[in-house]
């Protein structure tokens, strides 16, 4: 079995992906053709699982729409050519369920990622994704090469940004309540609690990507989520319990939201992997708050 490439080898989702069958890139910079060229020319792999991307919560997105959009459509064009001049034969490129239509049929399925335009917090990361996805069918049907978008909801769990202000949710909320129960302090949550979201577990996303690196050859896109969606409200509830906070809980509702909802139809990886085991939510929550806190304050932030 040949050597697979991890690009985002220190990431949220590329962390997990630990065996020696697995070739983690931490220091290449993407957006660089001959950085990334000399890479693949080093390491020699049979397949890429492009996790890398310029990621970022509602307002981060809301507040950098350029970087968004250049950095990530350069590191995938870029990725996706030199991979195919490598002879790399494999490749699975990410996305995420933020790429699809702001007005869509409920649950989004692949067909519809092209039908309008993405939410408006969000367009440039989104049409850059896209295009990753375009650039794959164009060389999957000119060059024969099997390389396909996988399309996660929401990730969280160990190892993520927890950036105050442009990270997601998640990280944000148990950074929040791992200060606010240091400083005896009220915790401010974005919004009103209302949206909803699907929520995986990072560790959940590498073992499904692995099962489809084995047994996936479609260039449909994959949709990975668990199909259950959990309200932001429920999610300050768990955090708020899992750190045992006492104190004020205050919802912001000048702070953007983002979309509502965004639930996704996963039946590809239900019909591939019938018993695939999800983290359930509030275990994965309390994995990821026990890592933060033995970790603080050595985290991205
Ligand atoms: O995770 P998040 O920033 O991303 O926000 P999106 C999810 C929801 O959590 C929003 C609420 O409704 C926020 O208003 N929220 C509440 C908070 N408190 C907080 C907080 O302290 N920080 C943050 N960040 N949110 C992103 C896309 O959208 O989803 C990205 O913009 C990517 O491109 C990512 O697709 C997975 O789910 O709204």
């Amino acid at each position: 079995m040949g050597k697979i490439i991890v690009t985002g080898g220190k990431g949220l989702v590329g962390r997990c992906f630990d065996s020696d069958r697995f070739f983690r890139s931490t220091s290449t910079n993407l957006t660089e053709r001959d950085q990334v060229r000399n890479y693949l020319q080093s390491v020699k792999a049979d397949g890429i699982i492009h996790t890398a991307a310029k990621v970022g919560g509602v307002k981060g997105n809301m507040s950098f729409p350029a970087d968004f959009t250049y950095q990530n459509l350069m590191m995938n064009t870029i990725l996706i050519e030199e991979a195919r001049l490598a002879g790399i034969r494999k490749l699975i490129s990410f996305a995420s369920t933020c790429v699809f239509p702001d007005k869509a049929e409920y649950p989004l399925t692949p067909e519809q990622i092209h039908l309008g335009p993405p939410h408006s917090s969000n367009y440039g990361y989104a049409y850059a994704k896209r295009m990753a996805d375009v650039q794959i069918q164009a060389y999957r049907e000119q060059y024969g090469v099997n390389y396909f978008s996988v399309i996660p909801c929401n990730i969280y769990g160990p190892g993520d940004n927890y950036d105050l202000e442009n990270g997601h949710v998640i990280p944000a909320l148990i950074h929040k309540f791992y200060l606010a129960k240091e400083r005896n302090e009220d915790v401010t949550i974005w919004g009103s609690g209302n949206p909803l979201r699907e929520f995986i577990f990072s560790k959940d996303v590498a073992k499904l990507v692995e099962l489809l690196y084995d047994n996936y050859d479609s260039g449909v896109p994959v949709i990975l989520s668990t199909g259950e969606e959990v309200s932001i409200g429920d999610i300050v509830s768990i955090i708020a319990e899992i750190f045992e906070f006492k104190g004020k809980i205050i919802f912001d509702k000048d702070k953007p939201e983002g979309q509502f909802r965004k639930p996704s139809d996963n039946s590809i990886i239900k019909e591939m992997f019938p018993d695939f085991k999800f983290t359930p939510v509030k275990d994965g929550l309390r994995e990821s708050v026990e890592w933060f806190i033995s970790n603080y304050p050595n985290v991205r932030k």
